[in-house]
């Protein structure tokens, strides 16, 4: 078996039924576990009226009880540990700009799987020992930077722990060490190479040849423009501080969705109205048990992520089910003037008519009705167009949006550079509305 190609390639290639004999052992085993050690889940599962003896397989999952941030909240900060503290040796928390931080625990047997995930992802993006690469991800409480570096490590690349931010010295670091591989949010790729072209740099004057992308959701659109601009292969990352942070699921060559590691996460797609499991295929909010870690092992946990899964055989070799881009978050989906409207298909429009992912989606009620504007920074050659000529773009870009959400934004094309850069996850929404 070809070393460079997988990181672990028994598991990342096992057969499908020995898949499922390792999910079902492991799953079992963790459950027993979890009732045992987590007084909060088993008073969970007997509300429901479950016990472990009424668990046979993971044909039997549906019967158990999910978990929501909303228990994570309930729980904070210990009330889900499955092991002694002596026994954990991290934790990390995800930003908490949605309410109470998650704090997740890990034990040294929890970190080095985690970032084995990781350096999965990054073999999978073409990475070996002889790379360099530079992890701009933010380091500390979030995932990010910790994963990809304890990935990079394991892979024997030549590691650069920027952190996020101080662009100038990131493009400084990859231009003398001749980094070839990055690992940041899209929305920093994206503008990484704009940094680099106003620095005089063209694509093919860095040594860049992959980018591990992800913690947003980012369209093919974007991929294109950042595959452009920086020269390189341009892969997906996927994960979540609650299990674990980057490296639940990766990218290959393919670049037709995400395998997901299912050896360690067990997926699940349900409807996020009625909590009912949904076929393979089929677009719903994921789930995910937690099959062998020790600290913070969740149960059925809702993402909240929508998505479809696929057990389509993926020519790459791996026989990892795969997930595909997370459409958004179900709670991140606005509903203006009654329609569900995605993020991502507002940039999918703006992408496809030539704009960059610079925008800023603005929601407000006035009068008991909902605004909805969108400001789209113009490209460098429009600056100079005849007030005409930008409302007529305005206008073809209106129209192109009311196409594909079924209503009316309000479009201002705004000067070049004037909607604020990021240097982790991208804010392109604002909802002034007060609802609650
Ligand atoms: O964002 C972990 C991570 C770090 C993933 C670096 C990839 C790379 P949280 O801050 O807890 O963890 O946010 C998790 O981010 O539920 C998704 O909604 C979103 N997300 C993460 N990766 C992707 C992706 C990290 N590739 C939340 N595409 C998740 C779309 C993503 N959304």
């Amino acid at each position: 078996m070809n070393k460079q190609k997988y990181y672990q390639p028994e598991r990342e290639t096992m057969p499908r039924e020995e898949m499922a004999a390792l999910q079902n052992e492991l799953f079992l085993k963790q459950l027993r576990r979890v009732y045992d050690n987590v007084p909060y889940y088993r008073s969970k599962m007997e509300e429901k009226g479950v016990t472990p003896e009424d668990i046979h397989s993971l044909e039997d999952i549906r019967k158990l009880p999910f978990l929501s941030k909303a228990d994570l909240r309930d729980a904070y900060p210990y009330g889900l540990l499955a092991k002694p503290l002596s026994e954990c040796v991290r934790i990390q928390s995800t930003s908490g700009t949605t309410g109470k931080r998650v704090v997740a625990f890990y034990t040294q047997h929890d970190v080095d799987l985690w970032e084995e995930c990781c350096a999965r992802a990054i073999t999978a993006a073409g990475g070996t020992e002889e790379d360099v690469c530079q992890v701009c991800y933010g380091y500390g409480l979030f995932t990010g930077g910790p994963g990809l570096h304890g990935g990079s490590h394991k892979v024997g690349c030549l590691t650069l722990p920027m952190s996020s931010g101080n662009t100038e010295r990131q493009i400084q670091f990859m231009m003398d060490l001749g980094a070839t591989i990055l690992c940041c949010t899209p929305s920093y790729a994206a503008y990484l190479g704009e940094a680099l072209a106003e620095a005089g740099y063209k694509p093919e004057d860095n040594r860049l040849k992959a980018g591990i992308f992800g913690a947003e959701p980012w369209t093919e659109e974007m991929r294109r423009d950042i595959q452009r601009s920086l020269g390189i292969k341009a892969y997906d990352i996927y994960g979540l501080t609650e299990t674990s942070g980057p490296g639940v699921a990766f990218e290959c060559p393919e670049q037709k969705g995400m395998h997901i590691n299912e050896d360690h996460f067990y997926p699940e797609i349900i409807d996020p109205d009625t909590g009912e499991v949904l076929p393979e295929g089929a677009q719903g909010e994921l789930v995910f048990t937690a099959l062998d870690k020790e600290a913070f092992p969740l149960i059925r946990y809702r993402t909240r992520d929508i998505c479809t899964l696929s057990r389509e055989k993926c020519s790459c070799g791996r026989t990892l089910i795969r997930m595909s881009k997370p459409r958004g978050r179900s709670d991140d989906m606005l509903i203006i003037r009654g329609v569900n409207v995605f993020p991502s298909q507002i940039e999918t429009v703006l992408m496809e008519q030539g704009y960059s992912s610079n925008y800023l989606i603005i929601v407000d009620r006035v009068n008991n009705t909902d605004t909805f504007d969108i400001n789209v920074e113009m490209l460098p050659d429009q600056f100079s167009d005849t007030v005409r000529a930008i409302t007529d773009r305005e206008q073809k870009l209106t129209d192109a949006l009311r196409t594909m959400l079924g209503i009316t934004a309000k479009v201002h094309l705004v000067p070049p550079k004037s909607i604020q850069r990021s240097e982790g996850k991208a804010v392109r929404l604002i909802d002034k509305r007060k609802l609650l």
